[in-house]
């Protein structure tokens, strides 16, 4: 896809399907730098970067966040990459690279991700943001896919309340209206092929119903150079938590 197509396609739907956009060559390293990295470092995390889906089963091991504060080759990937290249180009302007994370859902247990706007945790003004998501195997319906309300980043913010899931504590709680569904699109993709939503497009992920499949992905996420921190959403979002919070 060229470049003006990405853009217009980007700003029209909130979302864009790179299928290939790394090689198999490339995510086989990814997943053997994570698999050392959950190995020999993942000890020493602390627990707001490392959460498993049931506690104290390391088998179940569900996510890592901030993976380029604790090793230079996800410094590398979130910030001098084809992926920052492709964040400057759909945004428009200079990113910051804010994290790289990992998200698996173990079979049977790994649970849905509720419908949210990443932009809800962000807190932006300008809302100039982008979040990838970057299959590391084959994902579907039956492992956890990925799904997109086409053009929901043009409605602005909805409600959103605490969930009770480990990692995702905020969703919207009326989600499901028919121009939700009506409007959602489901991915099936293969080992890389990255996802790409802007910070207000309503996404969500099912649950892994398979008996022995896991649902390997790398989450990067990117802010624009003019997004600030949205003092008054902020102070709304930590009431919010005191009130509902766990
Ligand atoms: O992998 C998932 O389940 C959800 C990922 C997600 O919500 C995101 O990348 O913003």
């Amino acid at each position: 896809m060229d470049t003006e197509t990405l853009k217009t396609t980007f700003e029209r739907d909130g979302f864009i399907l790179l299928p290939g956009f790394l090689t198999i060559e490339q995510i086989a390293e990814i997943r053997e730098r994570l698999d050392h990295f959950i190995k020999n470092q993942s000890a020493v995390l602390p627990p707001e970067h490392i959460k498993y889906e049931v506690k104290g089963d390391a088998s179940t091991l569900k996510m890592l966040q901030d993976l380029h504060a604790y090793d230079p080759f996800f410094a590398d990937v979130l910030f001098n990459s084809t992926f920052t290249k492709l964040a400057e180009e759909l945004l428009e302007e200079k990113v910051i690279g804010k994290t790289v994370e990992y998200f698996n859902k173990p079979p049977k247990v790994g649970k849905g991700t509720p419908p949210h706007q990443d932009g809800y945790y962000f807190m932006l003004k300008p809302m100039s943001a982008v979040t990838m998501w970057m299959a590391l195997e084959d994902v579907d319906a039956e492992n956890g896919w990925v799904s997109y309300v086409k053009g929901s980043h043009k409605l602005g913010m909805r409600h959103h309340a605490y969930t009770n899931t480990l990692g995702f504590s905020q969703g919207i709680p009326d989600f499901g209206i028919p121009a939700d569904t009506e409007k959602e699109v489901f991915f099936k993709t293969k080992p890389g092929d990255l996802l790409v939503h802007h910070a207000l497009t309503i996404h969500r992920a099912s649950p892994n119903t398979s008996e022995d499949r896991t649902r390997k992905a790398m989450g990067l996420i990117y802010f624009g150079a003019s997004a600030a921190e949205d003092v008054a959403a902020k102070a709304a979002y930590v009431k919010a938590l005191n009130q509902t919070g766990p």
